[in-house]
């Protein structure tokens, strides 16, 4: 059994549990005792961040590092598949997701709560996000999945990332720029069990934070 510590509302550990579920490992949710980040937490997971897991004491933190392993371990289905290029080309999508499509989201969240918004910052990064979601849809096979026929590891972040995004614009009064291509590929993953269940509960997790950061 292993232990997954997480949190409802992160898009991260959402990113894992779609892993989980995929291969239909068994698998139990553990908040982070005292909170990630803190003392009590770091005792049992030394890094403090959320997420991360405890399989029969290996533990381990980085979402990325996290669903390599899984995918080692637990082979079947395969999310790294075909040859080693295609291989590489699903690691650079799940890359691209942390390094670049969710970096802007991330520093905008103090702007959720209308009492920090900053109009710039808010210019500036999601006009970030716009410009980096139009370079993957360029990027991408959506075959119908991104990195080909079927789901790997270059999908699993975005499914809670997207959702987020969407209702980060709409709590800015702006339009999500989304494109056909995209859409397409999003009711695609949000059709599968395996992205279904930990996206709804990154949804509805999102929806009650930001409600409760308005007056
Ligand atoms: N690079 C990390 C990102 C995860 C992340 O940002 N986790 C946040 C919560 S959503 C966290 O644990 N922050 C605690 C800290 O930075 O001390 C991963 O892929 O696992």
């Amino acid at each position: 059994m292993i232990t997954l510590y997480a949190n409802q509302v992160s898009n991260y550990c959402a990113k894992v549990r779609v892993v989980l579920e995929a291969k239909t490992i068994a698998y139990c949710v553990v908040p982070p005792p005292g909170g990630y980040g803190s003392a009590e937490y770091k005792l049992l997971v030394p890094m403090g961040t959320i997420p991360a897991i405890d399989h029969d004491g290996v533990v381990l933190s980085e979402s990325e590092a996290i669903n390599e392993y899984l995918e080692e371990v637990f082979p079947e289905p395969r999310l790294l598949y075909g040859s080693a290029a295609q291989r590489a080309e699903q690691r650079s999508f799940a890359r691209f997701h942390d390094l670049l499509l969710e970096p802007p989201m991330r520093a905008l969240f103090a702007d959720v709560d209308p009492r920090h918004r900053d109009a710039e910052r808010i210019a500036a990064q999601t006009g970030l996000f716009a410009e980096r979601l139009l370079r993957l849809e360029s990027l991408g096979r959506f075959q119908p999945f991104l990195a080909g026929a079927s789901l790997s590891l270059a999908d699993v972040a975005y499914p809670a990332t997207l959702r987020l995004a969407e209702l980060m614009f709409s709590t800015f009064g702006l339009v999500f720029p989304t494109t056909p291509k995209i859409e397409r590929w999003r009711a695609v993953l949000a059709d599968l069990p395996a992205v279904a269940g930990p996206l709804a509960i990154a949804e509805a997790a999102t929806r009650s934070w930001i409600a409760g950061k308005q007056p």
